[in-house]
Order: structure tokens, then sequence, then C-alpha cells
């Protein structure tokens, strides 16, 4: 194999690459807002990216001296084999000690079960601030978006009470577009639970944890354009050596370029995309783009196995 792989990921064009669409400015306006009949905050983040792609605002403007939980979810997806460093370092380096690991799509997963009996006990040891007069217990459920947030919800509901979805879930960020009203997930104690929007911070400084958040669907591919996030992807498998995408692209051997990847396998599936050239006739290209979202949507189901996109931080 005689393949020189990149090693660091440049962009060209910096401007291509936006963030944050004006309702996540809104939807942290509206948390704020609420946090004063807030007992306990659980930030839901994606297992794959522990580390980097958490909102640094949370921690200053809503969870504040409140119990904090941090639930690493789609733990399905994410190479666990890292846990005991992530936990050493969040511990450290963010003095956050409640780290639950959860899969909502499994009804049966542990870390599920173990969200509310956590919240509760910290609800109990802490001082509640003006609502310890109140019986029922309010959690905010915070993070970027399409981490898991709804669904972690609608999970614990189902768990405690049996009872079908009450908050809507999608596969694209930004289902949830502004705080709900409260949900109820336990009769006793009583406990109600806010749903929000998904929030990114507004400055991303770092490239990469962008593209990091990118790959993790946690925002909309148009935003940042869908070939640069697959290239941002191969780049990765080639740094870790996961050479699983060669033959799911149809590629001879590893490839740095991400334009000829996504070539050959818009060639080998017979997807492409028809204009008219300056005579008028038809002409057909390989469909870049939408094999470029195909391989983005393999990676995000578990079709290369999995993975710990930080693992370069730990
Ligand atoms: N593989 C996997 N997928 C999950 C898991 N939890 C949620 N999902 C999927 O992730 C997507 C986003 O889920 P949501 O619950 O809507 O996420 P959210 O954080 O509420 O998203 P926003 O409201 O858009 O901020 C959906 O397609 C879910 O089915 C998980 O543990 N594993
Ligand atoms: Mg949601």
């Amino acid at each position: 194999m005689t393949t020189k792989f990149r090693e660091s990921f440049k962009i060209v064009d910096k401007a291509l690459l936006r963030w944050f669409p004006g309702h996540m400015g809104k939807g942290m306006k509206q948390m704020q807002q609420k946090l004063k009949s807030v007992d306990c905050i659980i930030e839901v983040h994606d297992a794959r990216i522990p580390i980097s792609g958490r909102n640094p605002d949370f921690k200053y403007s809503i969870s504040g001296l409140r119990p904090h939980i941090l639930v690493l979810n789609k733990m399905d997806l994410a190479d666990l084999s890292y846990k005991q460093r992530i936990e050493d370092k969040i511990k450290v380096n963010q003095n956050i000690s409640n780290i639950i690991y959860t899969n909502c799509k499994d009804s049966l997963c542990p870390g599920v079960k173990q969200v509310m009996p956590t919240a509760l006990n910290l609800i109990k040891n802490s001082n509640r601030f003006n609502r310890s007069e109140n019986c029922d217990y309010r959690i905010m459920v915070i993070g970027v978006p399409n981490v898991g947030k709804s669904s972690l919800i609608n999970a614990i509901r189902s768990n405690i009470l049996g009872r079908k979805k009450a908050a809507p879930v999608g596969g694209v960020a930004g289902i949830t577009r502004a705080v709900q009203h409260q949900i109820k997930i336990s009769h006793n104690p009583l406990v109600y639970v806010l749903d929000t929007p998904g929030v990114l911070s507004p400055t991303i400084i770092n490239v990469e944890t962008g593209l990091k958040l990118a790959v993790c669907a946690t925002l909309q591919d148009h935003l940042v354009g869908e070939e640069i996030i697959a290239d941002y992807l191969l780049y990765w498998f080639n740094k870790n050596k996961n050479f699983d995408y060669v033959t799911y692209l149809n590629c001879d051997e590893p490839t740095d370029d991400i334009r000829i990847a996504l070539a050959k396998a818009a060639i080998y599936r017979q997807s492409s995309i028809k204009y008219r050239d300056l005579s008028g006739s038809y002409i057909y290209r390989p469909d870049l783009q939408g094999m470029a979202r195909n391989f983005l949507n393999a990676y995000r189901t578990g079709v290369f196995g999995k993975t710990l996109l930080d693992n370069d931080l730990l």
C-alpha cells in the first residue's frame, strides 16, 4: 500500500462553515428564563465525542450550582474501550462525576434506568435554592442538537410510566425548536422534565471540533456541506487505519481523495446527475453529493463499527 495520508485536516474556506442557526440563541434565552423552576440539569451529549463539542455556555448560563448529570448517549455507536480515561478526564477538567452511558434505542438499557434514581438522589442532597417548599421535582434536559435529548425523555417515561413517546424525535438536528411544556415522567415522587432545543456554541473556534459535531449530525449537513463532512470522515478513518470504507465505497485501495472515492462509489452504483450542456444535449456526472450523504448515513448507523472521534484528545 503506497498511499500517503494527510497529517492534518485543512479547510480551504472557513467562511463555508456556518454553525449557528438563529433559533438557537432564542432557545438559550428560553432555557435561562425557566431556570428558576429547575432542580437538576441533565446534559446529553454524543458518546462518540465525549470531550469535544459540548456547549461551554451551558456551564456558565444554565447549570451553575445545580446538580448536573452528563449523559453520554448513542453508546451503541461509540468505542467504549476508552471509558475510564474519558471519565477521568471529564472529572479532572470539568468536575463532573455523574456520567451515565445510554442507548436510548434500547428500552432495557441499564444506563437509561440509572438516570432518574441518580437525579433524585442529587436533588435530595442539594439545597434546591428557592424551591425547597415544592413537592414536585423539575429536571431540564439540555445539550447540542440531535444527541438524543427527546429520546432520553421518552425512554425514561416509557420505563417508569409505560407511556408512549411524548417528545418528538427525528434524525436531523433541530427537531425540538423551543423549550417544551413540562412532561410528567413519574407520579411518585412527582417529577416533570423540560425538553429543550439543541444549542451549539456560537463560537466553535476549532474547525476540527466543528467537523466532529457535523459528522455526528449535530447540525444539518447542508450548513457545512456533505462533501466537506465526508472528507473529514475519510481523513479520520485513514488516520485511525480504519479501512472498512474501501469496500463500502468500491475503491481499489485506501485513498485520501474524497472526490475520487465518492466518484468510484457513485459510478459503481450508477448514481448520477443529469445536466444539459451548452449544445442542449444531456450529460451525466457521478452524484458526489448523494454519495457523500450515503457515506455519512452509513457511518451514523454504525456500518463502519464503533468509533471514538475524540481519541486524539485522550
Ligand atoms: N444509534 C442511536 N441513535 C439514537 C440514540 N438516541 C437517539 N437516537 C437517534 O438520534 C436522533 C436524534 O434524536 P432526538 O431525541 O430527536 O435528539 P434531540 O437531542 O432531541 O434533537 P433536537 O431536538 O433536534 O436537538 C433520532 O434519529 C434518534 O432516533 C441512541 O442511543 N443510539
Ligand atoms: Mg429534541
